[in-house]
């Protein structure tokens, strides 16, 4: 494997609103004498609406509309460059894209930023209710879904020829409220009104074909046998802007249909309407994300849709291959295709049905084929997360692909007997169809099909490679790798954060936001008073600016002279939001026992969404709402501690707060956070983190140096050898802050009313065994707190280690995880658009 960097293009000089137009293949176009024509022309006509009756949301559809606009040619262009050049094309196969709002980060990719400003000032609009109009792109459930999203923005501003598929939900991750400090979920109806930014190409649709029919009953799909079935798949695409706006790459949604070849002769008119109806069954295949939840596996509805995924994408991929190129052996020349987890790992199964059947290729040659095409990567060890589906589904859906892994199993096993000929369990432990259970490990099928499997940071993929899937490591070391996530600096960055990146631009130049080793030359700046003033500074804004947005839209006073104190990500046992409480529960004892202790004041933010199923979380979140009420009504602690769950967590949520927060809290038990991403938006806005050593937090503490981190509790080695023989009980025995703690949470404190609660806290943390070693981290966790507390006393230490935070912040930078998956796993190189 190469290890070459691939060096980002430089930033566009031509700043000039009218050059940057005519580098789009804009020229100045005038309606009514307007210079705005375009965006007038689409508030007058698109909907046909009287100026008297123009709201803000018609002035974000226009706003878009010109936008896209001023893209379509570029996009075009890239696409015409491709197909001109036939370079090697990634494809990013995923479940998942959470994009979040789409307008603001396009016109900062497309810098027209002066353009819009001007804009905006001569016609005397409010910006910001304007792109509030925007709905959030809800298709995914968090840290996978977001990461792919961060992977298209840095291949667009990379000039790779990379295109994401995935599906058009037509529901998103549902809408969370809290009532009477419960979670309720309503549906995710972002598409009620037209999406600006999607073009359907029905053109390109897809036929998918099924062993079976079926029937919605009960929410969930009932098959109907000996019945062959078709699905269309729609594609709508959505352009990925890349910075500076030379390429514009495609996100390629399907939207399943009923086929259009649907026969109505053969229905008498008395079915014609029964006939339509069916249609709606074919519809529903797309009609809602599933919630990340380990529970609700074994849907057969989720099933469909993974191979509806992956049928539409393949076939889209390969009719453009065979456009440009005559022989399938060049299929791994020309396409890379990354696998997002196994959601989409049928792909292994389908790439060989088509190459054995359409393509007529031998096995032998489909196999080295398939092997070279596909890569996977793996983003959980949880071994209740690892899919595995009944082979009982195989025959009923897909009885061809059923053939092909029994095959694949079959010579997978051979290979396993004569590598350890004595170790039948060792063989068992590889295969692919599980032994007796009759389960596909999707895991195992992704791994032997693909030439390239990754985890997403040192620790994980190491975990991975040495304990989850040991057996087939051994068998295929070569194909063992890691790539540490990271996160793209344009939308996490300079959208989101304007304080902080213009002190960083005016110290360093603009170079670090496409070049982030670049942030690097902070370091020296650590101790420049002046620099750290101007930081603290931005800060500062960022959090006013935050606070005044929480008085808007929720009604609550925060105080901006308080340390924002932030855990913000799906609601977990592992992630440990309860382990967060307890610390909150200490340090509110502290001040209720000893009044004048000084401590400085805080605001602690918890936001994230439980899987409707997971039942435990909800109950985490309802005790965290809970704390939040008893803190906020307790005279004792007014003015020093408050407690603030901000509901319906989502992208436009996390742009927000992410730049507010002085304090981040990574604290999942070690080895069970693959990675974390939003770890590194803290980093990169300015936050400090309190963390265990998992994830990618131990490669960001190594980046900005140890010392700048405030890092607990037991390492993943610790916690694993501690599987015999923890008990909670003795950390509440012999500590007494956290007998303190225990006893005023199972005294009911905080939940006067609600005895279920207190009973809940007490089976999770002691009677149930605390299987993520809450207790065990307690103690060290508060030192750690401790250390910060002292820290923040001093307000220029505390800056100096904010800013060599940010210097080491560099290497998590999407664009860098993205160079190193071009180099070693697909051998893509930009392709130029001119
Ligand atoms: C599977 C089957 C049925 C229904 C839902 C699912 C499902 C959906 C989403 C399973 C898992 C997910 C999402 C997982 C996820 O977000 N994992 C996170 O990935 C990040 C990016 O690599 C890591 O940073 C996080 O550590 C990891 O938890």
């Amino acid at each position: 494997m190469t290890s070459e960097r691939i060096v980002l293009p430089n930033l566009p000089q031509n700043d000039a609103p009218e050059e940057l137009l005519q580098q789009y293949g804009c020229g100045p176009i005038k309606f009514n004498g307007s210079n705005n024509a375009l965006y007038e022309r689409h508030l007058l006509f698109d909907n046909a609406l009287p100026s008297s009756e123009v709201g803000n949301r018609e002035r974000y559809e226009a706003a878009a509309r010109s936008v896209r606009d001023i893209l379509s040619q570029r996009w075009q262009q890239t696409d015409q460059a491709y197909n001109q050049e036939n370079p090697k094309r990634i494809y990013y196969l995923s479940m998942e894209f959470l994009i979040g709002r789409s307008l603001s980060n396009n016109i900062l990719n497309l810098r027209l930023e002066p353009l819009v400003g001007q804009f905006l000032k001569e016609n005397q609009l409010d910006e910001l209710a304007i792109l509030a109009e925007e709905p959030d792109a809800g298709l995914g459930n968090g840290g996978l879904g977001r990461l792919a999203a961060c992977f298209l923005d840095s291949m667009a501003a990379m000039q790779l020829p990379g295109m994401g598929y995935g599906l058009r939900y037509e529901y998103g991750i549902f809408k969370q409220t809290i009532v009477d400090g419960w979670q309720q979920e309503q549906p995710d109806n972002w598409l009620r009104r037209p999406d600006p930014w999607e073009v359907a190409r029905p053109q390109h649709a897809v036929t998918v074909e099924l062993g079976c029919s079926f029937e919605v009953r009960g929410g969930n799909l009932k098959a109907i046998t000996g019945a062959p079935s078709k699905l269309l798949g729609i594609p709508y695409d959505r352009p990925i802007v890349g910075y500076g706006g030379k390429t514009i790459n495609t996100l390629r949604l399907w939207a399943s249909a009923a086929p259009n070849s649907f026969d109505f002769q053969e229905f008498s008119a008395g079915e014609f309407v029964s006939a339509l109806a069916e249609s709606l069954t074919a519809e529903t295949v797309t009609r809602v994300l599933y919630p990340d939840d380990s529970t609700s596996m074994g849907q057969g509805l989720r099933f469909v849709q993974e191979y509806f995924l992956v049928a539409c994408s393949l076939a889209d991929l390969i009719r453009r291959f065979r456009m440009n190129n005559s022989d399938w052996n060049n299929l791994p020349d020309k396409v890379a295709i990354q696998l997002n987890d196994t959601h989409p790992s049928l792909a292994v199964a389908e790439l060989m049905r088509i190459l054995l059947d359409d393509a007529a290729l031998g096995w032998e040659r489909a196999w080295d084929i398939t092997k070279r095409s596909l890569a996977y990567t793996n983003h959980t060890l949880l071994p209740e997360a690892l899919e595995k589906w009944p082979l009982r589904w195989f025959e009923l859906m897909l009885p061809r692909h059923l053939q092909i892994i029994g095959k694949i199993d079959r010579l997978l096993r051979q290979e396993a007997m004569v590598r350890w000929p004595d170790d039948q369990g060792r063989v068992e432990r590889a295969a692919v169809i599980e032994p007796g259970g009759g389960l596909v490990r999707m895991a195992h099928l992704a791994i032997v099909g693909s030439h390239s499997t990754n985890g997403v940071a040192a620790i994980h993929s190491r975990l991975l490679r040495d304990v989850t899937v040991r057996d087939l490591a051994e068998l295929y070391p070569e194909r063992f790798n890691n790539k540490t996530n990271g996160i793209t600096p344009r939308r996490w960055l300079l959208l989101s954060n304007p304080d902080l990146s213009n002190c960083i631009t005016n110290a360093i130049g603009d170079r670090w936001i496409t070049k982030t080793e670049d942030l690097e030359r902070l370091k020296p700046l650590a101790d420049d008073g002046e620099f750290l003033g101007a930081v603290r500074m931005a800060k500062r804004r960022a959090k006013l600016r935050f606070a005044e947005w929480l008085k808007s839209q929720a009604g609550i006073r925060v105080d901006p002279d308080t340390i924002f104190d932030s855990q913000i990500k799906r609601i977990h046992e592992y992630k440990r939001q309860l382990l967060n409480a307890l610390r909150i529960v200490a340090l509110y004892n502290r001040i209720r026992e000893n009044p004048h202790i000084d401590m400085p004041p805080r605001t602690f933010f918890f936001a994230g969404k439980a899987a409707p199923a997971y039942h435990v979380a909800k109950l985490i979140i309802k005790f965290l709402n809970n704390l939040a009420d008893t803190i906020d009504g307790d005279p004792a602690t007014r003015g020093r501690l408050q407690v603030v769950f901000i509901p319906e967590y989502c992208v436009s949520v996390a742009e927000r707060l992410v730049p507010a927060s002085d304090v981040s809290n990574q604290i999942s038990t070690a080895g069970y956070e693959a990675s974390g991403t939003s770890n590194m938006k803290f980093m990169m806005n300015g936050a400090l983190t309190l963390g265990t050593r998992d994830g990618a937090t131990i490669e960001m503490a190594d980046a900005a140096g140890e010392e700048n981190f405030f890092l607990f509790g037991l390492t993943a080695e610790q916690v694993a050898a501690s599987q015999g023989w923890y008990s909670p009980w003795w950390h509440y025995e012999n500590e007494q802050e956290t007998r303190a703690v225990l006893d005023l949470i199972l005294s009911g404190h905080f939940s006067r009313y609600e005895p279920v609660l207190a009973d809940a806290m007490r089976n999770i943390l002691l009677t149930g065994g605390d299987t993520y070693r809450h207790l065990a981290d307690f103690t060290s966790y508060m030192e750690a707190d401790m250390r910060l507390q002292s820290l923040y006393a001093k307000p220029q230490d505390w800056t100096r280690m904010v800013v060599r935070n940010l210097a080491g912040s560099g290497r998590f930078s999407s664009d860098r995880t993205i160079s190193e998956y071009a180099s070693a796993i697909w051998n893509a190189k930009p392709c130029l658009v001119p």
